[in-house]
């Protein structure tokens, strides 16, 4: 098909459309990716038998709630986090914590708590105690009183709370209020890495792909304090194998802190009785302003209905 015979469907299609009704953002959009669309599928001559397929597959994706799995397997999550680095470098914001990905898998409405959380509703559900510490900094290195770091990451099998119901209501999910030191600590432990669900349409889609579908071990937050751009990040579990072949492309170098490893002897001269993993990290962040990129999105998010 020429570009004349796609270039007249499309110009019957936005004949329809009414001049100062509607929504022009929306037909913008639209109108550009549908272009984009017939374009393809001439040039790749996709057939209608290819069309019909894809449908039956995004049919899928929405009757198994994995959209927001797609966007981070397809790098479309990253590509976002990636636009806004580029316009925050171009307005001048250097980022001290970077961003990365969300991920569709946050729950609203965790359990809240000044300066320190233990993250597991039942104890030691993991191999590896972990302590996690630092502070909530402004952009002159000052400590913010009032931040909340909200955290949150899947048991040993790989599973969050919430999506898998066999775990309780808001396990490993907690909300840190700092005090006037800025600091946060958290007790959870060393959790490990994520794969999509089996035979699922994103798992097919990635081995369809020649990929895989999983991630390396990761905790993710959400830092808010009044007057600051929210920030969303993670850290990456240092030395899993997948650090940097992570199925999402969350994983940035100056997100993989040391873990320091203590012995039970050096753990009992901190007053601690087990053997235990350590992790040091600051969150940086940056004042909020209308000219820069906004850190929330209002994506559609779980929260346990009471
Ligand atoms: C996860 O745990 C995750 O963080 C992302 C981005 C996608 C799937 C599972
Ligand atoms: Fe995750």
């Amino acid at each position: 098909m020429n570009k004349e015979a796609i270039d007249a469907v499309l110009a019957e299609i936005l004949s329809k459309e009414k001049v100062g009704e509607g929504n022009e953002r929306i037909k913008e959009i639209t109108n550009r990716l549908l272009k984009d669309l017939f374009y393809a599928i001439a040039e790749l001559d996709i057939t209608a038998e290819e069309v019909w397929k894809a449908c039956d597959w995004i049919a899928e994706v929405g009757k198994k709630n994995e959209i927001g799995l797609v966007a981070a397997g397809i790098g479309l999550e990253h590509f976002l986090d990636e636009k806004m680095d580029w316009e925050d470098a171009q307005a001048g914001i250097e980022l001290k914590t970077p961003r990365t990905i969300e991920g569709p898998l946050y729950v609203a409405g965790a359990p809240e708590s000044l300066s320190y959380a233990e993250l597991e509703n039942e104890p030691n559900q993991g191999d590896e105690s972990l302590y996690m510490q630092g502070e909530v900094l402004d952009e002159e290195g000052n400590p913010i009183e009032g931040a909340l770091v909200e955290v949150w990451h899947c048991n040993q099998l790989g599973l969050y709370s919430y999506f898998d119901s066999s775990q309780s209501d808001y396990n490993l999910r907690r909300a840190i209020r700092t005090a006037a030191d800025g600091k946060y600590q958290f007790k959870s432990f060393l959790p490990v890495g994520y794969s999509c669900p089996p035979e699922g349409p994103t798992d097919r889609l990635m081995t369809a792909l020649g990929r895989h579908g999983s991630r390396p071990a990761h905790i993710h937050f959400f830092i808010t304090a009044p007057g600051y751009r929210k920030l969303t990040t993670q850290i990456n579990i240092e030395g899993d194998p997948l650090t940097y072949d992570d199925f999402a492309f969350a994983t940035k170098k100056d997100l993989v802190p040391p873990v320091k490893h203590l012995s039970l002897e050096e753990a009992k001269a901190m007053g601690k009785d087990e053997p235990f993993a350590s992790i040091d990290f600051n969150f940086h962040m940056v004042k909020d302003s209308e000219k820069i990129a906004p850190g929330e999105n209002h994506r559609t998010r779980a929260s346990i209905a009471s």
